[in-house]
């Protein structure tokens, strides 16, 4: 297949390396893996994965570049992230060009993926000036009680295959205003892309004397790459996004040690659509929602919670949309639905959509593979399965564009359902009643970490914080205050008098 090799290290041969530590390449000297394109099924390189002793190598690099960049003042920080901001632009259609061959994503996705990297550098340049810390009444005279955000340290990434880059580029980009190293371990699915991601560093980097290379590194692998990074005395946070088996497993790891973890884990989001709901406009908000990605995003609308008046006319005009969705190789212009990334996903797929059926559900449309007119590679008609209630497999998540549909019999009763998941990322409702609405946005209402009203509950925007409640983990990446996550806070009583009041009104004279 066609790589896009300008963005990638020039030191690459056959074999891509598994390790970088800022400019510095190495093959990896752990188990070779091949990914191969979930386009076609074809390999797309191979990479022998990082060792522990290669991942220590990388920490303990990203330790020293942390000595130095920690007391580089953070606009000047802020400008290398600018200046990684105009490499990323310059080479978008590129960069998404190595998410579809590798994610298997269409270039509207891809490319709106890199636009996700670019939107987050300019919030954290902006950030970069931001990093505020309180000034607090002192109860002592002539003392000053202060709050200041200093840099915590390599941050440890690891992200999933479905976004391949934004998830990264959330924690690096604001990482490194916040003063700290990234050392990224990807999916095994996507080395290419990250290795060019990292690249993009490295040139920003370069061209700032600032700006120590190792500030990046990624350690290539399965889980035992992750494994090395989460066990890491060196990284005091690791941020994780992927299921909820490897969040358990490296929250286990991480708080052994008392580390910091954030976590961004699996969703299984639901809509409510009420009987005064915009039907024009939820029927487009599902289909993206349900079918965008082919259904493998962690905020994919998994749960349609439909009022009973107008859930067979909602059916129906789903039934005739999804007719209409252009499944196929995802670089072909026009393609709506791309691949799964594998076997085991359509595998996964087929199954619940089985288990749907035997817990009393009526398949609507969709639930095959398409075999024909499609590049090899795992293609899936798209699913919509008529639930007579939540039962058991609609707790689960399936990663495949699977939707179930249910009625509810009260506003209460669809919060209920909607929150009876043990997952609790993203959410939305669709109605034109202001009551619903606040009600579904009260602390009475959507658990989730998000909750949107006439919006669907995927394609969030970065100035949001973004994460969930319960098995999602409960992290925040990206916008709002999320840049807390990766500094420290020192918390600083300063007495500018004579005397030694002390707090409390304690008398302790000698
Ligand atoms: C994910 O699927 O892990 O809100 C992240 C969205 C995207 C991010 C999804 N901005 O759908």
């Amino acid at each position: 297949m066609d790589i896009p090799a300008q963005l990638l290290p020039q030191q690459i041969h056959a074999c891509y390396p598994g390790v970088a530590i800022g400019n510095k390449y190495e093959l990896g000297s752990g188990a070779k893996f091949s990914p191969s394109s979930p386009i076609n099924g074809e390999s797309l390189c191979q990479s022998g994965a990082a060792t522990a002793d290669e991942v220590a190598a990388a920490v303990a690099a990203a330790h020293e570049a942390f000595k130095a960049w920690r007391v580089v003042p953070a606009p000047v920080r802020g400008e290398l992230v600018r200046r990684i901001g105009d490499e990323v632009r310059a080479n978008k259609s590129e960069l998404a060009k190595l998410i579809t061959l590798e994610a298997g994503k269409i270039p509207a996705e891809a490319e709106g993926e890199i636009q996700e990297w670019i939107d987050v550098c300019d919030f954290a340049v902006g950030l970069s000036r931001q990093l505020y810390g309180l000034t607090i009444a002192s109860e002592r005279p002539e003392h000053q009680l202060i709050e200041q955000w200093h840099p915590l340290g390599p941050v440890g990434v690891i992200s999933a295959f479905n976004f391949p880059c934004a998830v990264w580029a959330w924690n690096s980009m604001i990482g490194l205003v916040c003063g700290d190293p990234i050392i990224w371990k990807p999916s095994e699915q996507t080395p290419l892309i990250s290795l060019a991601c990292h690249e993009m560093v490295v040139r920003a980097a370069k061209t700032m004397d600032e700006a120590p290379a190792a500030l990046s590194c990624v350690v290539q692998g399965k889980a035992d790459a992750g494994e090395a990074l989460a066990k890491s005395e060196l990284v005091p946070l690791v941020s994780a996004t992927g299921s909820v088996p490897m969040g358990r497993e490296v929250a286990k790891t991480v708080a052994g040690r008392l580390g910091k973890c954030l976590l961004e884990l699996s969703g299984n989001n639901a809509m409510i659509v009420t009987e005064t709901a915009d039907l024009e406009l939820a029927v487009r908000a599902i289909v993206f929602a349900a079918v965008g990605t082919a259904g493998q995003r962690c905020t994919s609308l998994r749960r349609l919670i439909v009022h009973p008046d107008i859930v067979d006319g909602l059916c129906e005009r789903l039934v005739k949309a999804y007719a209409t969705l252009p499944i196929g190789d995802p670089s072909r212009p026009g393609t709506l639905v791309g691949p799964l990334v594998g076997k085991p996903s359509l595998e996964r797929f087929l199954a619940s959509i089985k288990t749907a059926q035997a817990q009393g559900g009526t398949l609507l449309c969709g639930g095959d593979q398409v075999t024909e007119g499609v590049p090899g590679g795992c293609y899936v008609h798209p699913a919509l399965v008529r639930m007579p209630e939540q039962t058991e497999v609609m707790r689960e998540e399936t990663f495949a564009p699977l939707t179930y549909i249910t009625t509810y019999d009260s506003i209460e009763h669809a919060i209920e359902l909607q929150n009876g998941v043990a997952q609790g990322l993203s959410s939305a409702i669709f109605t034109s009643d202001v009551r619903e609405a606040g009600r579904f946005l009260s602390p009475a209402g959507s658990d989730c970490g998000i909750a949107n009203v006439n919006i669907g509950t995927s394609g969030a925007e970065i100035g949001g914080a973004f994460g969930g409640e319960k098995e999602t983990g409960g992290g925040r990446e990206s916008g709002s205050d999320s840049w807390k996550q990766y500094m420290r806070r020192s918390t600083n009583t300063i007495n500018y008098g004579s005397a030694l009041p002390l707090a409390q009104g304690i008398k302790f004279d000698v």
